[in-house]
């Protein structure tokens, strides 16, 4: 069974659930919440997905970044070489765009893409208190040229969803490429 590799960097403000997601989507599968701390140091986390109706597996390395300012010289250098994005939001926080547009500038910054493929995952969805309904979200991820999926990594709804278009993008990137 063929392997694409692909390194997919995730990045957002302080306590927006970065960690928190990586874990339910790299945990044993129970999605129950463990206990986290502030990232300090760049972490990396790797899973095998299935591009469902082929033979193909998307490796995904998963760099979780600390958001805390005197780290990010660090996490620069570490997600230098990310081709993807993840770039997570707290949907009930009233100032998540203006954190979700630094974090695109960092990105952008460190890996020097102009125009990153990713996606914009609004973490505390589905509690209420959401400050973006639907369109709005996908309408401020369209702005930033990034689609847009809602989770809630505090009850495990729909966290694989955004790992899952990573690792469809990273095949429809390695199909375009092939062979050129
Ligand atoms: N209610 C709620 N709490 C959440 C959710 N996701 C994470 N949390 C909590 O928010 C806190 C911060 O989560 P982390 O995953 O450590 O956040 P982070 O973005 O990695 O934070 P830094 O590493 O400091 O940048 C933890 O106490 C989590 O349990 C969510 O969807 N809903
Ligand atoms: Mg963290």
């Amino acid at each position: 069974m063929p392997i694409i590799r692909a390194e997919v960097a995730i990045v957002g403000d302080s306590q927006v659930g970065k960690t928190s997601l990586i874990n339910s989507f790299c945990g044993d599968g129970t999605k129950q919440q463990k206990q986290t701390s502030p990232t300090m140091y760049p972490e990396l986390h790797t899973k095998k997905i299935k591009i469902p109706d082929t033979n193909y597996q998307v490796e995904l390395i998963i760099i979780d970044t600390p958001s805390h300012r005197l780290a990010l010289p660090l996490a620069a250098r570490t997600i230098a070489e990310s081709k993807f994005l993840l770039l997570v939001i707290n949907g009930q926080d009233k100032n998540a765009q203006d954190g979700a547009r630094q974090f695109l500038s960092f990105f952008r910054d460190s890996t020097t893409i102009d125009k990153p493929k990713g996606v914009l995952v609004q973490n505390y969805s589905f509690e209420g208190n959401e400050v973006m309904n639907e369109e709005q979200l996908q309408a401020f991820g369209t702005s930033m040229g990034l689609v847009a999926s809602r989770v809630s990594a505090q009850n495990g709804k729909d966290i694989d969803l955004p790992f899952m278009m990573i690792a469809q993008a990273a095949y429809n990137l390695h199909k375009k490429t092939e062979g050129k």
